[in-house]
């Protein structure tokens, strides 16, 4: 049979900002964010000022910040004032890595979740990312097989990623069994308790405690230098001050489970309808927890990435 040779894939299609393509080519820090969590995780008007405030709390802290998104069938890795308006109120798509190729190959716009994020940045050379909380295995996963992509994706992307822990709204601990299978590195900033996303500790214990962003870097370069494919969650608890009442996490918790059920709610709504809940419900407590953890995610990502471009 004679030898066919297979067109090799052209890099992919992705557009990055002149500020991001810049910095990436001076080897600046730069930090990649979501826009899921702006999309869908918050409610307007309050994802567009989030947007801005996460942004500036990246410059603050001397790194360029890189949101992503699928607009117009291109993913972009870093965005405009007009590109993240049309994020926080285009009501957009919620795309994982799965539907990228679908958005792109039928010119459509969407919101990228962290997996997706993730595999968007990585493509660019961005290495760290800032979310609020990853998505990983539901609770009556065993039933409903509902175990986030988000789980795959650092399995198999090379990004950090600085998070509060997973949402409290999933079952922590088989999440933190998958990314152990999956050899995804867990370390706890400042804590040895990983957090819980609305509160400062799941009730389970993080295998790494680091307590700066020069260790954060140094880990991250031998995690890489050693051959690790797999990305790395960097878990850092809300701020003390924007916890979320314990008894009211419970009880809001409960009520969005009982929701889905009442609604029918599966698949990728799942996690929307859960925040939703939260926010709508909470008297605007856990919309504040939220952003702030958020704000400080995207501080220590960007003081981490300023520590590995040094
Ligand atoms: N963290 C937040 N708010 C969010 C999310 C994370 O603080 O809205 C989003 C992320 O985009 C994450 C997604 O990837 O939820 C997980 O969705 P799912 O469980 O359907 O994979
Ligand atoms: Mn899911």
């Amino acid at each position: 049979m004679p030898h066919v040779s297979v067109p090799v894939s052209p890099p992919a299609p992705l557009v990055l900002s002149d500020e991001v393509a810049a910095a990436l080519a001076d080897g600046r820090a730069v930090v990649a964010l979501e826009s899921t969590i702006l999309a869908h995780g918050l409610p307007a008007p309050q994802n567009r000022a989030a947007a801005d405030d996460l942004e500036a709390a990246v410059r603050a802290h001397g790194a360029v910040p890189a949101t992503v998104a699928v607009l117009d069938g291109v993913p972009r890795v870093g965005l405009t004032a007009a590109e993240l308006d049309r994020v926080c109120d285009g009501d957009l798509v919620k795309l994982s890595v799965r539907d990228l190729g679908v958005a792109v190959g039928l010119g459509r716009d969407g919101a990228t979740t962290v997996a997706a994020t993730a595999a968007l940045a990585h493509a660019a050379g961005v290495a760290l990312f800032a979310t609020g909380g990853l998505g990983g295995v539901h609770r009556g996963a065993r039933e409903t097989w509902d175990v986030s992509a988000d789980l795959a994706a650092l399995a198999g992307t090379g990004v950090f990623v600085v998070c509060s822990g997973v949402k409290s709204i999933l079952d922590v601990p088989a999440t933190l069994e998958v990314l152990e299978t999956e050899s995804v590195p867990v370390l706890g900033y400042g804590t040895d308790a990983f957090p819980g996303f609305y509160r400062r500790d799941s009730g389970h214990p993080v295998p790494w405690r680091i307590d700066s962003p020069a260790e954060a870097a140094a880990v991250w370069r031998a995690h890489r230098a050693l051959g690790n494919a797999a990305g790395a969650v960097l878990a850092q608890p809300v701020p003390e001050a924007d916890e979320l009442d314990a008894g009211l996490h419970d009880r809001l918790l409960a009520e969005g489970m009982a929701l889905l059920a009442e609604r029918g709610i599966v698949g990728k709504d799942v996690t929307p309808a859960l925040l939703e809940h939260f926010h709508s419900s909470s008297g605007g407590a856990s919309l504040r927890t939220n952003l702030a953890l958020v704000r400080a995610n995207a501080e220590l990502a960007a003081q981490v990435a300023v520590a590995l471009a040094a």
